[in-house]
């Protein structure tokens, strides 16, 4: 060793000492996220990161892992179980396997529009669906949007007619693989990101998803045909892995809480803007978009869905609340 490089690791080395003392205490947080950086889920989860850092004097330092870093959702929801991840933005349709109350949010037709939507599960009802989590291991903090899925494909889409006999992606949940084969459809549940690819290569003709998806995912450029059904309005939540939550202190937790519900707010405003400038782009780009002034057909369909799911007093209590809610 010369006696720069010895002197060069000696600084090294005290570097990394200093850097040590300076983050001792400190709690890097990780989180998951399946969207792009410039998507309103990602935007808001960087403003959550900010808010927490900021207001524990960077005690807690969350990172955000944007586009799927850590896996894909199935695989982000096991590694919350087992302490790989310690929050997240989950849509619910893939929890339904594991968390029953969330079959509800899922099912075809169940919330009238975004509005009412937000009245749920900003409610007592949310509230309730939130608590449900613990069965994942998770504390539901706060709701993002994710707007109004429609279906699309290769082939032109005028009716629900034209549905039959399609394979169509949809996520991993025994909800949707149903209410895609009450359409006559061939459900197939494939990860998100592999979804373009699945479309392109024609393993298979669709899938559906609201209009920020459809278009930041580039879907619209391999499937041009947009039906405008909404067959579903699913909330996402914002959770926290309950190990990490439970090694936080009161004071902690109530600061993490309130910046998941600002960065929610945030969110909300953002999902409005991005889901018209997503339109725009799609509408440029002359896609067939059909907008349905009656979706009866859609929802006669798709009905034997809520026979096949709602088959507990608990969901039936539970729809009926969620159906009473202005
Ligand atoms: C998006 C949602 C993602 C993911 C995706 C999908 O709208 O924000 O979390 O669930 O849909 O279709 O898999």
């Amino acid at each position: 060793m010369t006696i720069v490089s010895t002197i060069r690791a000696a600084l090294l080395a005290g570097c990394a000492a200093a850097l040590f003392t300076a983050s001792a205490g400190a709690q890097e947080i990780r989180g998951w996220n399946t969207h792009a950086p410039d998507y309103p889920v990602s935007v808001a989860m960087d403003h959550f990161a900010a808010l927490v850092a900021e207001r524990t004097g960077g005690r807690i330092t969350p990172k955000t892992y944007h586009s799927a870093q850590l896996g894909e959702q199935d695989q982000a929801i096991e590694q919350m179980q087992f302490g790989g991840i310690d929050y997240a933005v989950f849509n619910l349709t893939p929890l339904n396997n594991l968390v029953p109350e969330t079959q509800v949010t899922t099912l075809p037709y169940a919330f009238r529009s975004v509005d009412q939507m937000h009245r749920v599960v900003d409610g007592p009802i949310g509230a309730e669906i939130a608590a449900a989590m613990e069965q994942v291991n998770m504390v539901g903090l706060a709701w993002y949007d994710s707007g109004a899925r429609s279906f699309y494909a290769k082939t032109p889409l005028a009716s629900v007619e034209d549905l039959k006999g399609l394979k169509i992606r949809v996520q991993n949940s025994d909800v949707n693989v149903a209410m895609v084969e009450a359409l006559g459809a061939n459900a197939t549940p494939i990860p998100f990101g592999e979804v373009y690819t699945s479309i392109q290569s024609g393993v298979v003709d669709g899938a559906e998803n609201n209009w920020p998806s459809y278009e930041s995912t580039a879907h619209f450029e391999v499937a041009r045909h947009y039906i405008l059904d909404q067959h579903t309005i699913v909330p996402e939540i914002f959770a926290v892995a309950k190990t990490t939550w439970d090694k936080m202190t009161a004071d902690d937790q109530a600061i993490v809480r309130q910046a998941a519900i600002e960065s929610a707010g945030l969110q909300r405003r953002l999902w409005a803007e991005r889901e018209a400038k997503s339109e725009a782009i799609v509408r440029a780009a002359g896609n067939t978009i059909v907008e349905l002034e009656d979706k009866t057909p859609f929802i006669e369909k798709m009905k034997p869905v809520y026979d096949k799911f709602v088959t507990s007093d608990k969901l039936r209590d539970l729809l009926a609340r969620i159906q009473a809610t202005e």
